[in-house]
Formats: structure tokens, C-alpha cells, sequence
């Protein structure tokens, strides 16, 4: 590789100098190491959410007393232990100790989440999301993103994740390609739903549309197995009844 390119730019116009957060030096280097070495492939696709956010939306009504707030991105979780139990691959690590060529298989499902700090990215985790229902997953997320804009998140709580969420919905934006955060090998992204017009074999109807980027490591899984994948979120997402089948 050539060289990092050396430049004084000061020589161009006025600069300022600052230093990197520490969570911001600690992840690009993960980072990194995850973006070279991983290859990795980002299947986009769209669901259905208009039944979803209606329910969500009444639900947050009748909780609204008990100052609980249900968000998208419990119901996301949710739908991923689901899409994650089909589909055991990836829930997996490559074994690296046994010169990958097994992968480990993991039978609880704890669900790492991005949040956005002052300070940088951190990724506290979900423990069991599996045995949790979507109100006390939306109630630990909503801590666990408070402790980490404070900056108070324990090693342990951002620990252990056997898939990852990154979602940029209450931000903006259509698809997005997130990194892999190793030794997981895929990661969701979701962006701002929006409402868009849908074919429905007669007419074209207005339908509330979730955009999904999920990337997964080559080496482990295949894209057939990704769009099989995203395709099952989205019809969970888009009647999800269907978790309980
Ligand atoms: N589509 C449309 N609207 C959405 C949405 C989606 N997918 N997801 C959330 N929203 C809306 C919500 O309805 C809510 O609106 P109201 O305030 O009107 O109720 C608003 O956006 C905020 O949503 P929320 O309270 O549910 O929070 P969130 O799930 O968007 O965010 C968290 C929680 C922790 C994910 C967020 O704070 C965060 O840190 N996001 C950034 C993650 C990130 O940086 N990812 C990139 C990593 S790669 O660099």
C-alpha cells in the first residue's frame, strides 16, 4: 500500500487541531481491522411496516401513563431474534482459535444496538432478547442508550452481542452499508420509514416503507441466504403476528 498521504494543510488556509475521543480511537480501530478483513456484502430491501407503526403508535397511547415508549427499534430486535433463530448462521463466529474452518454457533441471542454519543459510537448490548417482551426491550434500550450518552455504560453492557442493529430511522437517510462488528458476522441497518406508492396488483396504495441494509460476511454466509433473510424480516415486520408461528 502506498503511503498515507502527507499534507500541510495549514499551507492552504486556516486549521484547528482536535484531538479524537477516546471511544472514537478505540472503534476506528475495530473498525478498520473489520472493514479490511471481513468480506463483506450489503443486501438492501424494504418492509412493510404500515400495520406495525399503527399498532406501535396505539400502543404508545395506552402506555403512555406508565411513561413507557415503544419504539421501532424494540419491535426491530424482536423481529431480528426471530429472523436470527431461522436462520442460525447468523447468530454464528467463525472459529479463528481452529483456523476458521468451523463456526460457532451461538444459542442465546443478545442484540447489540448503535448509539450515537457527544463522544462517539457505542454499542451497548441486550441481553436474552429472546425471553423479553418488545415493552421491556424498549424500556432497556431507552436506559441503556441514556447510560451511554452519559458515558457511564459498563464493559459488561456493551459486551457479548451475537448481532448488531444500527439504526439511523429517527435520523434520516434511505440505506446505509454498516461494518460487521466482529466476531459477529452481520449487522442490520435501517433507515427513515417513509410512505411510498405500492403495487398491489390492482392499484397503487399508499404504504408506510422501511428501508433495511444487511450486511453479512462472506465467508459464512451466502447472498441467497441474506435475501432469504431480509425477506423473512420483512414479512414478520410487515405482519408480525407471524413471530409467534
Ligand atoms: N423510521 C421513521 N421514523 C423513525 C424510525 C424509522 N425507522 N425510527 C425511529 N423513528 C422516529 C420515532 O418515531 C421517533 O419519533 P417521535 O419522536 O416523533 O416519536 C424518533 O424517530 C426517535 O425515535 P426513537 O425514540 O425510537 O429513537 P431511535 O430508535 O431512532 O433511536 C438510538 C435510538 C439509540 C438508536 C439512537 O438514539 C441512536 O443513537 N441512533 C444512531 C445510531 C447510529 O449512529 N448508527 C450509525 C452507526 S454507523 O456509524
Amino acid at each position: 500500500l502506498l503511503p498515507w498521504p502527507k499534507v500541510d494543510f495549514a499551507k492552504f488556509g486556516p486549521i484547528e487541531r482536535r484531538e479524537l475521543s477516546r471511544i472514537k480511537r478505540i472503534s476506528g480501530a475495530n473498525l478498520m481491522r473489520n472493514a479490511v478483513m471481513i468480506p463483506a456484502v450489503t443486501n438492501h430491501d424494504d418492509a412493510d411496516v404500515t400495520e406495525l407503526e399503527a399498532f406501535r403508535v396505539q400502543l404508545n397511547k395506552e402506555y403512555e401513563k406508565q411513561g413507557i415508549k415503544v419504539t421501532m427499534l424494540a419491535f426491530l430486535i424482536k423481529a431480528c431474534v426471530a429472523a436470527l433463530k431461522k436462520f442460525p448462521e447468523f447468530n454464528s463466529s467463525l472459529d479463528v482459535e481452529g483456523g476458521s474452518e468451523a463456526l460457532i454457533l451461538k444459542n442465546y441471542w443478545h442484540i447489540g444496538f448503535a448509539a450515537d454519543t457527544p463522544n462517539g459510537l457505542v454499542v451497548p448490548v441486550v441481553r436474552d432478547a429472546d425471553r423479553k417482551g418488545v415493552l421491556q426491550i424498549a424500556q432497556e434500550t431507552a436506559e441503556l442508550a441514556q447510560k451511554a450518552r452519559d458515558g457511564k455504560l459498563s464493559p459488561a453492557e456493551m459486551s457479548g452481542a451475537t448481532f448488531t442493529i444500527s439504526s439511523l430511522g429517527g435520523i434520516g437517510g434511505r440505506y446505509f452499508t454498516p461494518i460487521i462488528n466482529a466476531p459477529e458476522v452481520a449487522i442490520l441497518g435501517v433507515c427513515k420509514a417513509r410512505t411510498e406508492p405500492v403495487w398491489n396488483g390492482q392499484a397503487f396504495v399508499p404504504r408506510l416503507m422501511l428501508p433495511l441494509s444487511l450486511t453479512w460476511d462472506h465467508r459464512v454466509i451466502d447472498g441467497a441466504a441474506a435475501a432469504r433473510f431480509n425477506a423473512y424480516l420483512g414479512q414478520l415486520l410487515a405482519d408480525f403476528r407471524r413471530i409467534v408461528l
